[in-house]
């Protein structure tokens, strides 16, 4: 069975760069995948992707040595089994307020006797160019469980959340911890309960054992967390990044948004 590089890099105390998914587009997912990322993951919270369009998506993505991972649309036992039957090598939890929510992301995650998942699919064992067999021994060493931070509730709990068994990392949503705290959502500010929030979320992994992460909109923020300390960093997403490059390619010509529907 083919070993996760990036639960491997993380448990090593490394930095593991990858970025989101938002196209519900396997031809994308495929081009995306041999760029040198070490993961690739297929946002199903906040894009059209759904199941029969992530699993189109893996079969790229594993083609280009690509992790695959899912940020599940919510914390559920269906969610969670779902995606990792059609072959995620690991899965985003997102709105993580509690204990009892992190247990259960685990129970979703790993088999018995971690966790309850239910035995079943037929595209994990491919995925990870093993047989059924020894995908289910295994499963446990190689899935990456991640589970997200991004409400005052998660921060508050931080002790209780992180301490959890079974889990690889934590992720830091900044937009929806911005939310959560009356501000506009936002990748980064001064505000100071926000920086505060980081550095407990930091902090609090660390004395865990388990991994911290982020999401940032560019590669000067991701160096700049990486050296912090950060180890499971999204730059973006292939959709940010057209529609980036877009911009200043539309810009540089000197065009207007609407500008040429209107003359045309
Ligand atoms: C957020 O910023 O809220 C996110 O969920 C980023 O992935
Ligand atoms: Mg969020």
């Amino acid at each position: 069975m083919k070993q996760n590089h990036v639960r491997a890099k993380l448990k090593r105390g490394e930095p593991s760069f990858g970025t989101w998914l938002a196209l519900p587009d396997p031809v994308a997912a495929r081009l995306m995948s041999g760029l040198g990322f070490d993961w690739l993951t297929c946002d199903m919270e906040h894009s059209g992707y759904n199941f029969e369009t992530v699993s189109h998506s893996f079969m790229g993505i594993a083609t280009g040595g690509c992790a695959p991972l899912v940020r599940v649309p919510w914390n559920t036992g269906e969610n969670i089994k779902r995606v990792l039957d059609i072959g995620a090598w690991g899965v985003v939890v997102p709105m993580v307020n509690s204990r009892a929510e992190c247990e259960a992301a685990v129970q979703h995650t790993r088999y018995h006797p971690i966790g309850n998942r239910s035995v079943g699919g037929q595209l994990h064992a491919p995925n990870f160019g093993t047989d059924p067999a020894t995908y289910y021994e295994k499963a446990n060493d190689e899935i990456l469980l991640i589970v997200m931070i991004e409400h005052v509730d998660g921060v508050k709990n931080l002790d209780a959340i992180l301490s959890v068994p079974g889990i690889d990392g934590v992720f830091i949503g900044p937009n929806d911890l911005h939310k959560s705290m009356g501000q506009k959502p936002s990748f980064d500010s001064s505000y100071p309960p926000f920086v505060d929030a980081l550095k407990a979320v930091r902090e609090t992994a660390k004395k865990y054992g388990i991994a911290s992460g982020i999401h940032v909109p560019d590669v000067e923020s991701a160096k700049r967390r990486a050296a912090e300390g950060f180890q499971f960093i999204a730059v973006a997403s292939e959709l940010g990044m057209m529609l980036a490059k877009a911009r200043e390619n539309v810009a540089a010509l000197g065009l207007k948004p609407g500008g040429a529907a209107a003359k045309y």
